[in-house]
């Protein structure tokens, strides 16, 4: 519970101060500039104890001109951090209403006015740590009379045999006449090489590449990254890593609502994977090993997509280039979250500043696919019942929309339509979970089973057009919680245990799910390890039904890949990197090749799902096992042909599902094309776990 006593850190002021060394040809340089890539948030910076600058926005560099405050030998860097809550004390007061900010923790709900990452105001798989600093590297750039500011490069066609890719190069200021050189290359060959002049600031262009390497996500393909130079004479030069590839999402009225689904060089995409969360409420804490680890963990369970959502931040450079390495495309929230917004002039024109820098320091990536205005903040509005209760007149509420739309609708797409190709959306869920015809249209967050206690068979009834969130809490592993919870406290209901679960509803839920399946668990030790089990089968469920029902529903994104602190919470790999046995068994389920058995009243029907990109021919043998004897009690193998991205319907196994608490299935199969998959399934689990045990459930359930 040290959480509660640490909350004066964020009432005080902070100072960072360093030193650094400047020689005397660093000075002969034209150009200086100091370069914080990330203050958080309200910080006054002073160079030789002069005030240079303030910054406000988390998300957004800061950057001057510093040669002339510069000299040679020491210099002296301090960055002082105001207190975000004493600079809002009174902005609800003055406004005149307080905000709708519903996983704000504060006593004074101080987040929609601060651009701040929202979880750190606490959230419900986090503590609440409003804590400052530098979060991101700082840099001293020297440059010449004209340098190269910005570089965009990206595809603009792509096919076997030919691709164009086109660049726009914004230089500081009009050069006189420059050559200037442009090559994409990497270590095999040279695919396109130019030389010309300029005497523009704005140099654009097209490469045009014969059988290109192609950028794929991870399962379709593989992942060649390329080197875009750009050289002006001797003045400067830049290299980019790109990715010839192309992505967006497709939003198209049909016979029953609206669809989403994401397109990849040509290619409708059935997404796989889940939301991202930043991994430490102290983002430095992690290391770019930590990064790398939970990519590989994602791309090893078989993802090709990532959300990183939109009460986080923009993530730093390193993740965007590991999904750009292994295949992870990224659908990037811009960082809004459950939560309204204000619609001043001084927050807008800082929204739009940060918006730009974002869009134009992640553009070049291969991995991005899509930008997202915000998380649930519209579909709050018109279903959690802001209105009332926080108490928001008529008048305040039209007021509280419109900033909406002039944000989300308006201001945003505009800066990101002027910079960028890729879609935009402007929330998620397009749709809501609650009527039954918004399943029919747009992106769902179905929350039905969780926050409206549903039974796990309602993932079943409950497919959306595109599930970009749903999700089922655990506990992670004993091991884990023996290292920061004192061992008189583990049991679940002692206070460490209580406040480590940030979620209204949590503990309760997850026992009761428990016993759906299980024995009552005797120690807490049990009762962890069967959260664990009772997740996967959530889980399990869940992406059953999405893949069984495509192209209706056409990408399924599970809430939570990653936890910020050790505690219990939907992810599937905890705080320290270990995978849950959810893990396992999302790994399972999102085989490009998926068999699925589903129970009709009459018999059991066997159906085989293909995300893979092309046409797949094979064998597929389904064995049933007597769990009593370990006997086949049947054995049949099937001949099939699947079209690219089809779910089909293979064979009808049995007249009658009979026997099934006493039964299991072992499910293999393989491609011409080297696809081999398998799967064991256990139809009736509740029955198999009374008659075998929870321990041979286990067992032959996380294989
Ligand atoms: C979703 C997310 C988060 C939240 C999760 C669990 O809606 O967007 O806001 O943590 O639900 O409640």
């Amino acid at each position: 519970t040290n959480e509660l006593d640490l909350q004066w850190i964020q009432d005080s002021v902070w100072v960072y101060e360093t030193a650094f060394q400047v020689s005397k040809s660093d000075l002969e340089f034209q150009n200086i500039f100091l370069e914080f890539e990330g203050l958080d948030t309200y910080a006054t910076i002073f160079l030789n104890d002069l005030e240079i600058g303030k910054s406000e926005n988390m998300f957004l560099a800061w950057q001057n001109e510093v040669k002339t405050w510069l000299k040679e030998g020491t210099n002296k860097l301090k960055v002082v951090f105001d207190s975000p809550y004493k600079i809002h004390e009174k902005t609800a007061e003055k406004v005149g209403y307080q905000l709708p900010a519903s996983n704000d923790a504060g006593e004074n709900k101080i987040s929609p006015w601060v651009r701040k990452a929202p979880y750190h105001f606490g959230w419900d798989w986090a503590p609440k740590f409003t804590t400052c600093g530098i979060y991101l590297p700082v840099n001293l750039k020297f440059e010449n009379e004209t340098y190269i500011e910005d570089v965009y490069v990206y595809t603009s066609y792509v096919s076997e045999s030919e691709a164009i890719v086109e660049y726009e190069i914004t230089l500081n200021q009009t050069p006189s006449k420059t050559e200037f050189q442009i090559s994409i290359s990497d270590e095999e060959g040279v695919y396109f090489e130019e030389t010309n002049s300029t005497d523009f600031q704005k140099i654009t262009g097209k490469c045009k590449i014969s059988s290109p390497k192609i950028w794929w996500p991870n399962g379709w393909g593989e992942q060649p990254l390329l080197d875009f130079d750009f050289k002006l004479g001797e003045l400067d030069n830049h290299q980019e890593k790109i990715g010839i590839r192309m992505a967006r999402i497709h939003q198209k009225k049909d016979s029953v609502g609206e669809s989403f689904y994401f397109e990849v060089n040509g290619q409708k995409l059935f997404a796989k994977g889940a939301n991202y969360i930043p991994q430490d409420i102290f983002i430095n804490n992690k290391t770019d090993k930590d990064y790398e680890n939970l990519i590989l963990q994602a791309k090893k369970a078989n993802f090709n997509m990532l959300r990183v959502w939109g009460g986080g931040v923009y993530e730093r450079d390193i993740f965007y280039k590991l999904c750009d390495k292994h295949g992870i495309l990224i659908w990037q929230d811009l960082m809004f979250a459950c939560s309204m917004y204000p619609g001043g002039k001084k927050f807008m024109e800082s929204v739009n500043s940060e918006v730009s820098y974002q869009v134009k320091r992640l553009r070049n990536h291969a991995c991005l696919a899509h930008w997202n205005g915000n998380n649930e903040v519209n579909v709050a509005w018109h279903n959690w019942g802001w209105q009332t209760e926080y108490d928001l007149d008529v008048t305040t509420q039209e007021k509280i929309k419109l900033d909406y739309d002039r944000l989300f609708t308006e201001l945003i797409p505009r800066t990101i339509y002027n910079l960028d190709k890729r879609t935009y959306t402007h929330t998620s869920p397009l749709s809501n979970w609650g009527p039954k015809g918004d399943f029919n249209s747009g992106s769902m967050h179905y929350w039905g089973v969780w926050h409206n206690k549903e039974p796990f068979e309602n993932y079943q009834k409950n497919v959306g057009r595109f599930m970009s969130e749903y999700g089922f809490q655990s506990f992670p592993s004993i091991e884990l919680l023996q290292r920061y919870i004192p061992k008189d406290s583990l049991f679940l209901k002692s206070e460490s245990m209580k406040h480590r679960q940030k979620s209204y509803i949590g503990n309760g839920l997850i026992s009761e799910h428990i016993s759906q399946y299980f024995p009552e668990p005797k120690t807490f030790e049990e009762f962890v390890e069967l959260s664990q089990l009772t997740q996967a089968i959530a889980y399990e469920k869940a992406i059953e039904a999405h893949r069984i029902n495509r192209p209706h529903c056409m990408g399924t994104l599970y809430w939570q890949l990653n936890d910020c602190w050790p505690g219990p919470s939907w992810s599937t790999v905890d705080y320290e990197g270990n995978e849950k046995l959810a893990h396992q068994k999302v790994r399972h389920m999102y085989q490009p090749l998926l068999p699925i058995l589903v129970q009709n009243p009459k018999n059991l029907e066997l159906f085989l799902s293909n995300d893979s990109k092309s046409e797949e021919k094979g064998s597929i043998t389904v064995k049933k096992i007597s769990s009593k004897n370990g006997k086949i009690i049947y054995e049949e193998t099937i001949f099939f042909t699947i079209g690219a991205t089809e779910t089909l319907s293979l064979e009808i196994l049995e007249d009658k599902p009979k026997n099934l608490a006493d039964a299991y299935f072992i499910i293999q199969g393989t491609s011409e094309n080297g696809v081999s998959f398998s799967r064991n399934i256990i139809l009736d689990i509740k029955g198999f776990v009374k008659t075998q045990g929870t321990e041979k459930f286990r067992r032959l359930f996380t294989y």
